[in-house]
């Protein structure tokens, strides 16, 4: 059974991973033997990233590349495969999140979020899928989000990126599921990285912010994930143990969905 879990051999792509979940999601294919490539937009962050993967000791490759750059995401792909080898497991999750009222939201700031959030798993999707199909197989793993599922005020860029992004997942599943290609989702719950720490900012008198409280009350295990609660469910999604899972979204929330939230 451990050798179900097995990603010895394995190259694995993570998008944006310097830090946050695509870091924790990476530490934890290592973890399970694969070897971890890793982009981010700025050299300064693949930096930040490289000197936290030597100190996890796991010999990361990072690459600068924007991931809705669709010649820059051809070209690091080809990169990568001259200097690592072909990409078995992709782990779409670079994102942005804009919270702003959506009348107030331009249709740039809209496109924006769009553009990185299911844009982007699409192009790099596509840009790894053939050399899959040659290879026998891959996984692709998307991370999709409670937005998948529910909407939210100041969200609705993000809600429609993510909820597209679910569909994208189901999508190629459906077309690339005959060459042993799996594509599935992780639909995080609510997670401490930096992308939700302006919702859990203590208050100036030391209290909760608002929101925190919120989701406390909103989730059955009432905490925050951590980032490193979605390093199992990664695995499995990465690994021969799904084979015969495809087009799922595997919620990692605590139990959110589930459940209509404590009374106040
Ligand atoms: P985060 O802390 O904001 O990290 C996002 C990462 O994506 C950063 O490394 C960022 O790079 C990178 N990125 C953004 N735009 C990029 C682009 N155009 N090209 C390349 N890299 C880009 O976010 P997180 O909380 O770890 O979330 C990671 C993923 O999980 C996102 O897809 C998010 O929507 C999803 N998610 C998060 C939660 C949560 O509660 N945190 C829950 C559900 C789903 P820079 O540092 O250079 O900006
Ligand atoms: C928000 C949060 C959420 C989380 C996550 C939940 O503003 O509601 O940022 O969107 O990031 O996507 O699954």
């Amino acid at each position: 059974m451990e050798n179900q879990f097995s990603l010895t051999g394995k190259v694995a792509l993570i998008t944006g991973a310097s830090y946050g979940i695509g870091f924790a999601i990476a530490k934890a294919l290592a973890g399970a033997g694969a070897k971890i490539v890793f982009n981010d937009l700025k050299q300064e962050f693949v930096d930040k990233g490289l000197a936290a993967y030597k100190e996890a000791d796991i010999a990361a490759k990072g690459y600068v590349c924007d991931v809705t750059d669709e010649a820059a995401v051809n070209q690091l792909v080809a990169q990568i495969e001259k200097e690592v080898g072909v990409i078995d497991i992709l782990v779409n999750n670079a994102g942005i999140i804009k919270r702003i009222p959506m009348v107030e939201m331009s249709a740039a700031e809209f496109r924006q979020v769009i553009d990185v959030d299911l844009n982007a798993p699409f192009i790099v999707s596509k840009a790894v899928i053939p050399s899959m199909i040659k290879k026998g197989g891959g996984k692709i793993i998307n991370i999709c989000s409670m937005m998948s599922e529910l909407g939210r005020e100041t969200v609705s860029a993000y809600a429609a990126a993510k909820g597209g992004l679910k569909m994208l997942t189901r999508n190629i599943a459906s077309e690339y599921g005959e060459f042993n290609i799996q594509c599935n989702g992780i639909g995080p719950g609510y997670i401490a990285t930096p992308q939700t720490a302006p919702l859990r900012e203590r208050q100036a008198d030391g209290s909760r912010h608002p929101f925190d409280s919120f989701i406390i009350a909103k989730t059955p295990a009432a905490r925050w994930g951590e980032a490193e609660d979605l390093a199992g469910p990664a695995v499995f999604l990465a690994s021969k143990a799904s084979d015969f899972v495809n087009g799922h979204v595997l919620y990692v929330d605590g139990g959110i969905l589930a459940y209509i939230g404590k009374q106040p």
